[in-house]
């Protein structure tokens, strides 16, 4: 199976990234998680997004805040697809990391997905790879059934508690 690489800008980054390695840990996808910064340090980042694709990364997921560069430098040295998490830091509450991932040039796109969003980043690498994998396929029809199951139960529930008294 292919890996998927989380990425983010500092290890401050760690508990919102840690939403992604959770779910593709939930569906037994392989992970390898960086600090890898596009200021701090770009040789760094650049070479692991020149080598993504030759050591078998699927897909890369970009976590940073403020300045959000990283998603946008990976995607420019990379074919793999890059999957953006806007990271909330500072004064501005995120709305600038979100503005700078999603904001890209025309002919490089990075998914960006919402602010501290990171679950459905990993849920997103997960579906892009299951494109090519029957296996991966399955767990995630499983998991979307389970999903719709729990909201039916909720509705059930919600209808129940407002549903107008007999004889009303
Ligand atoms: C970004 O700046 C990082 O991704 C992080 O979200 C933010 C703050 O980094 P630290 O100052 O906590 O290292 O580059």
């Amino acid at each position: 199976m292919k890996k998927v690489g989380i990425v983010m800008g500092s290890a401050s980054d760690v508990p919102v990234m840690d939403g992604a390695v959770e779910v593709l840990r939930e569906f037994a996808v392989p992970v390898e998680v960086r600090v890898l910064s596009a200021h701090r340090t770009p040789d760094d980042a650049l070479r692991f997004a020149r080598e993504a694709l030759d050591r078998g990364f699927g897909v890369l997921v970009a976590g940073a805040g403020g300045a959000a560069h990283l998603a946008g430098v990976l995607a420019a040295a990379t074919p793999v697809p890059v999957v953006g998490v806007p990271i909330a830091v500072g004064e501005l509450g995120g709305l600038d990391a979100l503005l700078a991932m999603v904001q890209m040039p025309s002919g490089v796109p990075v998914a960006t997905v919402g602010v501290n969003g990171a679950r459905n980043a990993g849920l997103l690498a997960v579906r892009i790879l299951a494109l090519h994998d029957v296996e991966l396929a399955k767990a995630l029809d499983e998991a979307r059934a389970a999903m719709a199951t729990k909201v039916r139960a909720a509705d059930d529930e919600v209808r129940a508690r407002y549903a107008p008294a007999e004889g009303r």
